[in-house]
């Protein structure tokens, strides 16, 4: 597979639980912009057969290499940064994983009775990064009681493996100055924009500033028949700063990222 079909599919899986994500690509094509992916993101579980370490030689199937390695205590998660080698215009890829040894045993159980039907041979191409659920739709209760500890735990158990979210390269965009005027035309146009911490994360001098809506909503049928509004996935708009060798900076920030996987929290 190729990097622009493996895209193609992603994209496509996508926008079929983030409408947003296609209504804001077109209200940039209104604009006349060529709207360009600065990365995606993936979010899955470790000990499984799913966990980072088995996923990330599809990531080098594809033609990529890790580059960074980032780490988030209070949320129990750890990932890497991957980009393309050789092709700079290929989007950069961020995988998290849950180290679910690091919550409390009650989630721990919930987490090892869906990921045990997670067959052990799983992954073998790269699809797998868009195959949606590796086990039954998960129930209600088992839904809040990880959300009690762990938002990411709870979205990755009804969502299962796929694009956590795009992001428009705010720097390929020709007709907005910067993140602070995308932010204006898209809260004028009604989307809600993740404000923990400020709708800008990060800064010029940190030369990696981000916002992001928040997680459209789905109505999700849960395993014992009860429906519920939950959130599938977000939209992300990254501008990026030379540094002072005269580089873009091509990696991420934890302290930004800290507060982007909040695009997905309930509230
Ligand atoms: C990933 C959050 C981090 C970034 O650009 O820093 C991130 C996630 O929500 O899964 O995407
Ligand atoms: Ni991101």
């Amino acid at each position: 597979m190729t990097y622009q079909d493996f895209f193609t599919a992603l994209w496509q899986k996508y926008t079929q639980v983030t409408p947003q994500a296609l209504s804001i690509q077109t209200l940039f094509k209104e604009y006349g912009e060529q709207v360009i992916n600065d990365h995606v993101a993936f979010r899955t579980f470790n000990n499984s057969p799913i966990s980072l370490e088995k996923l990330e030689p599809q990531l080098i199937a594809l033609g990529y290499q890790a580059y960074g390695a980032f780490r988030f205590e209070n949320k129990h998660l750890k990932a890497r940064c991957y980009r393309h080698t050789d092709d700079s215009k290929a989007p950069k890829i961020f995988l998290s994983e849950l180290l679910v040894d690091e919550l409390p045993q009650d989630c721990q159980d919930i987490i090892g009775r869906y990921v045990a039907q997670i067959p052990t041979d799983a992954v073998h191409d790269p699809s797998i990064f868009y195959a949606g659920l590796l086990w039954s739709t998960p129930t209600h209760a088992d839904y809040l009681t990880l959300a009690k500890h762990s938002e990411y735990a709870a979205w990755l158990t009804t969502m299962g493996l796929q694009a956590n979210h795009f992001t428009v390269s705010i720097n390929h965009l020709t007709t907005f100055p910067n993140i602070a005027a995308v932010n204006q035309a898209l809260i004028d146009q009604g989307y809600v924009l993740n404000d923990v911490g400020g709708l800008i994360k990060g800064s010029p001098e940190s030369y990696l500033e981000q916002s992001s809506t928040m997680a459209d909503k789905i109505d999700y049928l849960f395993a014992d028949q009860q429906r519920s509004l939950i959130p599938s996935c977000f939209y992300e708009f990254a501008e990026r700063h030379k540094m002072p060798d005269g580089q873009i900076f091509d990696s991420f920030i934890e302290g930004n990222a800290d507060k982007i996987f909040d695009s997905t929290n309930a509230q």
